[in-house]
């Protein structure tokens, strides 16, 4: 009896295997560069290691990337195909859009226990191709954990942009966006986590805010400083409107949205 159960234990191996290998001779013969070979995307996680007990505060986040060409300057920019980025998930929370494959976790309002970290390549629209998604999970055991961020409950949030002016000529590579954000706390740490109130980030849109994935397919960025970069590479020369709206830390804009607009020329 035992026997019976090895032997099917290993055909539970071997079968699936000889399948694999008939089915990839069959692909590969005779249909040269008909079907590219190894052109989906490819993510290994390479750190945090699975089940890995973390007890710093923060985890490094490294990754193999095949198939895949990083380009943040085009995001939320036309698609381009094997061109990209990835998006970090924490517990199905969208951390963030990242574009190197070495990065930081920031484990803050995080509880202690088994959490998962997802990577998954997603295009300049944001749309993940979730069939080459990968997951972790790691053991948060805090030696000392941070206090939790709470939210700044001061007044009504707002945004302004400074800078450029309505109207201005923007050319070359990324112009400054410079913005004034007022009685809310932008923590890039909370990115993901579960939702603070008067704490969030800002992401950057161009021509719109609104579509699917809460207006998301239009983002170039999200971020917690007061001023961006904003790359020019995927946009076309002509009138462009670029937006910064407030959003919580599942990147939920707020209702009624709390925005600001300027409409420049954009000379190429
Ligand atoms: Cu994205």
């Amino acid at each position: 009896m035992r026997v019976f159960w090895r032997l099917l234990g290993i055909g539970r191996v071997v079968l699936p295997l000889i399948v694999i290998v008939v089915l990839s001779l069959w692909a590969g013969g005779g249909s040269h560069g008909v079907r590219a070979q190894g052109v989906e995307p490819q993510i290994t996680i390479v750190s945090p290691k699975d089940g890995e007990v973390v007890t710093a505060n923060a985890v490094p986040v490294i990754l193999q990337i095949r198939n895949w060409t990083l380009d943040c300057a085009l995001s939320g920019t036309p698609n381009k195909a094997g061109t990209g980025h990835w998006h970090l998930v924490l517990d199905k929370g969208l951390v963030n859009m990242i574009c190197d494959p070495v990065s930081t976790l920031v484990l803050q309002n995080v509880k202690p226990g088994k959490h998962i970290l997802a990577a998954v390549p997603a295009q300049n629209d944001h749309e993940e191709l979730e069939k080459a998604e990968v997951m972790a999970t790691f053991d948060y055991q805090p030696a000392r954990p941070r206090p939790p961020v709470t939210g700044l409950n001061l007044g009504k949030p707002s945004v302004s942009i400074l800078s450029p002016k309505n109207g201005a000529t923007v050319s070359g590579q990324t112009f400054s966006l410079v913005f004034d954000v007022r009685n809310f706390r932008l923590s890039c740490d909370l990115l993901g986590r579960p939702k603070v109130d008067g704490t969030g980030h800002w992401h950057v849109n161009v021509d719109t805010t609104q579509g699917p994935m809460m207006g998301m397919l239009t983002m170039l960025a999200m971020g917690c400083s007061n001023t961006f970069e904003v790359p020019l590479a995927g946009i076309k020369p002509g009138t462009h409107k670029f937006f910064v709206l407030l959003v919580d830390n599942l990147h939920a804009p707020f209702s009624p949205a709390v925005e600001a607009a300027v409409t420049v020329n954009v000379k190429k």
